[in-house]
């Protein structure tokens, strides 16, 4: 007889590759009916069955319990990798209950891959989504964006406040409608690098839009309409980089094309050039010319319009080394006074580092390499919007055969800084209650931990390309699982794929579209230790690390979407499924 879902049975709610690893992760607390599938000391079964019950189709026993070091509570793992047979199936543990059906087979991940890039799709500003590409979620175009003020922190001779500039298309950033170089840059910079190291696979994405039918690859396409905003937030005077895109203060839950409103806080601003936005942005183009040299029939141009961008940004970044974003400062110098996303760091040694590998990776150029020292120290830290080092090893282990003699010196260093990450990442992940890198640490649970997660995943990916040592590769799947179900709240954070995925994303379109179902493909931010103290959002019921999440609109600490987000999760979904032994 089928058993009713158990929410302590924790798996991946998409699937399993019939080769690899097979967990589900019982965690302990939240069933009241007498079962003893949680004492350390019970040999526990479990069972495969069809999602019926009726059938079954591999017999086990848990592992013994294991306590998670961040809640203290007891998890145990039901291992059934042994079991590749494709087909539909629910983890059965007998007196507790049953998981969500899930499916083992080739390409269980792919679904994932595509429906996180046509997330992408979703966030396009400047243009109407039409209902044969947008399906149910079809909406008018919003920010048009081709009067945007020059606001008095970004005035010079030639660009006075109260002129405008044309900034049209990009992508909205997040749940908000603005959008920030700074933020741009390592979504431009994961996607460039996920064609770039799977260039064939890259080409098997395939999400219908508008340009699905030409020659690019439509990851390359998706990421042409941020790279063209992108271009025009370069003063094209002084090759300085504005910050950011925005409306003083956030717009209110609303469709894109009814953001506008009549008191001026709409009014759409081009932000103080500085230097973080900058060196991002010579990073992207630099890369982005690479990436985009061979389609010079199709983009006639583009890859050495992208070049002389980055270098111009280059020439600004050396004169303006100082040129930090501090919102506090500019409000008290400056009016109006902008609220909105800050992605305010106070150090650009990364970025200067991510920039120089750039341009020296496609100019073959020694003096970017030597412009700034590379390796100032051997720790490497996981890649974010305010950490963009580790992006130039990746850059430099992917074309490792195409450097210089000067470059080939370092390749040793190289290896080590990615290869410090992805051990610290690997290690212990069989202690821990989720048998995940994702979590091994409390610290892990911050804002947009998700990305936390699926960069962790790309950080291990590169090791494996580097090794073939597929440990490496099981522990990105690992986290992969993490994001899909196997964690403590028991969320697939990503909207729309999964059973129990987030319903109610801080997502303007998804709130106010009218549409039950959210914009799907997006990944919700996560678990975060500390969103109550951050959004204020009423409902949190736990101050646990791991399980700080609230699928609330209000939760935008713990349930916004971002474009920063959604770039690891598809190359991390993506990459497994490339990698991926069939
Ligand atoms: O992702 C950003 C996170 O690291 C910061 O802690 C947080 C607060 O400054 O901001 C996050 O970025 C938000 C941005 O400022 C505005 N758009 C939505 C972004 C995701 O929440």
């Amino acid at each position: 007889q089928a058993q009713s879902v158990s929410e302590s049975i924790r798996l991946n709610q998409i699937g399993f590759y019939p080769n690899a690893a097979k967990v589900a992760i019982i965690v302990a607390g939240s069933d009241a009916n007498g079962s003893d599938a949680n004492r350390p000391d019970a040999a526990q079964p479990f069972q495969l069955t069809t999602p019926d019950g009726k059938q079954v189709v591999f017999s086990g026993t848990l592992s013994a319990a294991r306590k998670n070091v961040i809640s203290g509570k007891l998890a145990r793992t039901a291992d059934f990798s042994a079991f590749k047979k494709a087909g539909t199936y629910v983890v059965n543990v007998p007196g507790l209950g049953r998981s969500y059906p899930f499916s083992i087979g080739a390409n269980v991940h792919r679904p994932v891959a595509v429906g996180a890039l046509k997330g992408f799709y979703y966030q396009r500003m400047s243009t109407d989504l039409p209902e044969r590409y947008a399906g149910q979620w079809h909406r008018p175009a919003g920010h048009p964006d081709n009067h945007v003020w020059i606001h008095p922190s970004a005035a010079t001779a030639t660009r006075p406040a109260g002129s405008t500039m044309a900034s049209p298309r990009g992508w909205y950033d997040a749940g908000d409608y603005n959008k920030y170089i700074v933020n741009s840059g390592i979504t431009m910079g994961t996607l460039l690098s996920l064609c770039e190291d799977f260039p064939d696979f890259c080409r098997t994405l395939t999400t219908n839009i508008p340009e699905s039918n030409n020659r690019l690859p439509d990851l390359l396409d998706e990421s042409l309409w941020n790279l063209r905003w992108m271009l025009t937030m370069q003063d094209p005077d002084d090759g300085g980089v504005y910050h950011k895109l925005t409306n003083p203060k956030f717009d209110g839950m609303v469709m894109p094309d009814k953001a506008g409103s009549p008191d001026r806080t709409s009014d759409r601003y081009a932000i103080q050039k500085t230097i973080t936005a900058t060196l991002d942005f010579a990073a992207v183009m630099a890369q982005a010319s690479r990436v985009l040299k061979p389609y010079g029939r199709e983009l006639p141009g583009l890859a050495d319009s992208c070049l002389t961008a980055a270098t111009k940004a280059w020439q600004w970044a050396k004169q303006n080394p100082n040129a930090l974003y501090d919102q506090e400062a500019m409000n008290r110098a400056f009016d109006p006074d902008v609220t909105t996303g800050a992605y305010g760091d106070r150090n650009a040694g990364d970025e200067w580092i991510w920039a120089a590998a750039e341009l020296y990776l496609t100019t073959k150029d020694d003096a970017y390499y030597t412009a700034v020292d590379l390796f100032p120290d051997a720790k490497t830290q996981l890649p974010s919007w305010a950490q963009v080092r580790p992006l130039a090893y990746y850059s430099l282990a992917r074309l490792r055969n195409q450097l210089t003699a000067r470059g080939q010196q370092d390749l040793p260093k190289v290896k080590a800084q990615l290869l410090q990450l992805a051990d610290g990442l690997r290690q212990d992940v069989a202690k821990h209650a989720f048998q995940t890198p994702m979590g091994k640490v409390a610290s892990d649970y911050i804002w947009g931990s998700s990305a936390v997660a699926a960069n962790q995943g790309i950080a291990l990916i590169q090791a494996y390309r580097l090794t073939n040592d597929a440990t490496y590769l099981n522990a990105a799947l690992a986290n992969l699982d993490y994001l899909l179900g196997r964690n403590a709240v028991g969320y697939s954070f990503v909207t729309g794929f999964g059973h129990k995925t987030p319903m109610h994303p801080h997502h303007r379109p998804s709130v106010a579209d009218g549409i039950d179902a959210p914009v799907p493909g997006l990944l919700s931010g996560g678990t975060n230790a500390n969103a109550a103290r951050q959004d204020k959002c009423p409902g949190y019921t736990t101050t646990v690390a791991d399980e700080v999440f609230l699928d609330a609109d209000c939760s935008y600490a713990s349930n916004e979407i971002a474009i920063n987000w959604n770039a690891p999760l598809v190359y991390l979904a993506a990459a497994v499924e490339a990698l991926q032994q069939k």
